[in-house]
């Protein structure tokens, strides 16, 4: 087969960029490994910041997000004792939707079909050969068994952080940067309305909590607990006990309704960053580039800044064979994702505890110190909105 632009991954990333690109006239073929089923019906992300919403809605992807996500005008940050809120809207006239990856992805999905996208489910064995060449390739075995070659101009490889193409890049020819953490997230879903009308972060000495939704009758919650935790020592009381003391059950009235949990997983947390995030004629993209802790609700707004800037690049290389753009994409796009690396690792660590462990006393005071900061000064407020739902696109 032969195309432009052939795209490892079909998350929000490879599939954002070959919709972004067929609108400007560039062909592309993707490759993913697993059904299309589980791709959508992966529980990630639940927060679009301000330029994600803009974007998605520009290309043609922004109708049911208008009519069935929930745009947020803050957060709230609380510790045991207090709660505020951080008012985005106010302060920097931006806000956030709740709208789950999976109806991105799902969205993603019937615009690609509509548009007769070409996209191989359950590849294996994919590879990416002559990369330092103008006429890279990618080779990989079809779900009925066939062995296939697309040959391309470029290969975006959008394939998370577990995919083959940034392996493909060679040891000298990449710096990484990698920050593991003590904790991690034990998430859950439940059919139950939320017990709040905007996000609730908690900083508690037994660790992280966080309130999150996915809908009017969806809950998503998050507790820290501590590395290689098994699902198996959390039963659901353990749980609802666990966020209702961590979020303040009880406090000035509030209430924490339980309900039942109809997802449940252990999220090991890291940051890590690769540069450039180009070689030769694969260009790298979200996930498959940079990871970040998801205390920032970062991951998924990245990538799809990452694209939109990769979009056009690859546009101006292949059309105009203007390769400007292209090569400077690695840059600008390591701007952003250097940012929000800080802002994500700022909020970690400005929010998790010792936890079981007990914890560091003189930590603890600092963590308070910000978060009292944080919430009390229009200074202190305006940058974590800005961070977190008000970067532009080419911040
Ligand atoms: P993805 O979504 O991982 O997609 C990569 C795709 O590549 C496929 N793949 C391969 N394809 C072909 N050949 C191979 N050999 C391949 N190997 C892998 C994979 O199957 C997959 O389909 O990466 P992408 O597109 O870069 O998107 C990134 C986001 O998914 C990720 O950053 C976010 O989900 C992170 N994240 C959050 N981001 C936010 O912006 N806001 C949030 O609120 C937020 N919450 C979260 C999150 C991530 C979480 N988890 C589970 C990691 C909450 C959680 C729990
Ligand atoms: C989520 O709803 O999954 C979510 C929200 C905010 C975060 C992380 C995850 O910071």
């Amino acid at each position: 087969m032969r195309t432009h632009v052939a795209i490892v991954g079909a998350g929000p990333a490879g599939l954002l960029l070959s919709h972004l690109l067929a609108q400007d006239g560039v062909d592309s073929i993707v490759v993913e490994t697993r059904t299309r089923a589980y791709v959508e019906a992966r529980i990630r992300a639940g927060i679009l910041e301000n330029s994600t919403v803009e974007l998605l809605r520009s290309c043609g992807l922004g109708d049911r997000l208008d009519r069935e996500g929930d745009p947020h005008r803050g957060i709230y940050l609380q510790w045991p004792g207090e709660r505020h809120h951080v008012n985005f809207a106010d302060l920097i006239d931006r806000k956030v939707w709740i709208y789950g990856q999976t109806e991105v992805q799902r969205d993603l999905g019937a615009a690609r079909d509509a548009a007769g996208q070409q996209i191989h489910y359950e590849a294996t064995d994919v590879a990416l050969h002559d990369l330092g060449t103008e006429q890279p390739h990618v080779t990989f075995t079809d779900a009925d068994g066939r062995a296939l070659r697309i040959d391309a101009d470029a290969i975006a490889g959008c394939d998370g952080s577990f995919g083959p193409s940034r392996a493909a890049v060679p040891d000298l020819a990449k710096q990484t940067w990698e920050r593991t953490y003590p904790y991690s997230w034990l998430g859950i879903l439940a059919d139950v309305a939320p017990s709040t009308d905007e996000l609730i972060y908690a900083w508690h000495p037994d660790g992280f909590a966080l309130h999150s939704m996915r809908s009017a009758r969806v809950s998503r919650f998050y507790l820290q607990v501590p590395n290689g935790t098994d699902l198996a020592d959390w039963s659901d009381d353990r749980i609802w006990d666990g966020l209702a003391a961590r979020l303040g059950h009880g406090q000035d009235g509030w209430a924490l309704t339980p309900g039942p949990i109809t997802d449940r997983s252990v999220l090991p947390m890291r940051s890590f960053v690769m540069a450039p995030m180009r070689h030769g004629r694969l260009f790298l993209a979200g996930d498959a580039a940079h990871i970040v802790p998801p205390t920032g609700a970062k991951g998924l707004n990245l990538a799809v800044a990452d694209v939109a800037l990769l979009a056009p690049a690859l546009t101006a290389l292949i059309r105009k064979k203007d390769p400007g753009p292209a090569d400077a994409y690695s840059d600008a796009a390591l701007r952003r994702v250097w940012r929000c690396t800080h802002f994500s690792w700022w909020m970690t660590t400005m929010l998790h505890t010792g936890g079981a462990d007990g914890g560091d006393p003189f930590d603890a005071e600092l963590q308070q110190s910000q978060l009292r900061w944080v919430t009390s000064s229009t200074a202190g407020a305006t940058g974590l909105a800005e961070n977190y739902a008000g970067l532009p696109i080419e911040f």
